[in-house]
């Protein structure tokens, strides 16, 4: 069976973008694939968490993993830290990646460009524990949205690079990016990707919104004046981020809701999207309830840590015993 392995940074509450762009597509493969998602509660650490709120958030993630239909019988859950082996993986990768590599990444280059003087050594350096988390486990592909493509491709290189000085040490993954979804728009300024970390919540629905709340952040989704339901996202990117958010959670495509929408005002799909978001977020935040109530997460940790665990020890080993640290 093939593998796929994931993470999500639990640095706030989940987003619909995080579901469109990757829970909900973890959920899909977990049928055919040997499915790994953690917690990337590292990575999270490059910008300061309060850790009483951390503490929180990642309860909630795991509950909503769970609550959008992971299942641990089925999928390995686990929590980053809970697998040291990550943190000395990503030391010996990171000195088989160059400044220049590190130099080139976007999320890197974007916060330069806006002049933030504050960034971490562990910010900077971040796509090399990335490149461990997946590399520890041989997987054959990484679905992730759009943003993380150029990490994939980063630890592809750091995996060919080693393979060729200490022999064939790690599987060669490739990153599974959706063909519709995987890069939903802030419904406040639909040319900037939907993040948690955002600093006005108004484009960003999270999962755990009352879905009323999210409603009106619907209702009040930037559009344009072109006054037409057209997909094109470099003209019109609030309705056509609009339309992927439809298309993707009613399961219709594109073409088809165009055409169903045609002549009709933004008004009336923006309610289409309201409704379909409503119907979701109701339906996850009762199973999260029910979740967090049946107290089963420390038990899906600890399983989750065991089986990632044994396959992170022999990996580290053998990893250990290519590169002469084996004595
Ligand atoms: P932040 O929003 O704080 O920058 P993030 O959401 O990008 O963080 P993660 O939570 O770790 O970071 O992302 C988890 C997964 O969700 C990744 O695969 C990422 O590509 C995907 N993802 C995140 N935001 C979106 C989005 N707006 N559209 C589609 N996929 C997304
Ligand atoms: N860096 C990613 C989260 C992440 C990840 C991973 C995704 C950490 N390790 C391994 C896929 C595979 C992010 O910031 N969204």
């Amino acid at each position: 069976m093939k593998r796929m392995l994931s993470g999500i940074k639990p640095s706030g509450q989940l987003t619909l973008g995080n579901y469109i762009g990757a829970l909900k597509e973890f959920v899909k493969y977990q049928e055919d694939y040997d499915m790994i998602v953690f917690i990337a509660n590292l990575h999270c650490l490059t910008v300061y968490q309060d850790p009483e709120e951390l503490r929180t958030n990642l309860r909630d993630t795991i509950a909503l993993y769970l609550a959008c239909g992971l299942d641990p019988k089925r999928s390995t859950i686990f929590m980053q830290s809970d697998v040291m082996e990550h943190a000395q993986l990503g030391f010996i990768l990171s000195c088989n990646t160059y400044l220049g590599e590190l130099n080139r990444m976007t999320q890197y280059k974007d916060k330069i460009a806006k002049g933030e003087s504050a960034l971490t050594a562990g910010f900077y350096s971040y796509p090399t524990l990335m490149a461990s988390d997946i590399l520890m486990y041989d997987p054959d592909f990484v679905p992730v949205g759009e943003d993380q493509k150029q990490h994939v491709e980063l630890t592809r290189d750091i995996a060919e690079r080693f393979n060729n000085k200490y022999g064939e040490t790690f599987k060669v993954p490739a990153p599974l990016i959706p063909k519709i979804g995987a890069r939903i728009m802030s419904l406040s300024d639909p040319t900037k990707k939907m993040s948690k970390s955002e600093e006005s919540n108004k484009g960003c629905i999270y999962l755990l919104d009352d879905p009323k709340v999210a409603s009106k952040k619907i209702m009040s989704a930037v559009t344009d004046m072109v006054n037409q339901i057209n997909y094109d996202p470099e003209n019109q990117p609030g309705v056509s981020n609009l339309l992927t958010i439809l298309s993707t959670l009613s399961g219709r495509s594109i073409e088809n809701l165009v055409n169903e929408f045609e002549g009709q005002g933004y008004g009336t799909l923006k309610k289409a999207v309201a409704n379909e978001v409503s119907l979701l977020l109701g339906d996850l935040q009762v199973k999260y309830k029910e979740i967090l109530a049946s107290g089963i997460i420390d038990d899906v940790l600890k399983e989750g840590k065991e089986k990632a665990g044994r396959l992170a020890g022999v990996k580290l080993k053998e990893v250990q015993k290519r590169i002469g640290a084996d004595l």
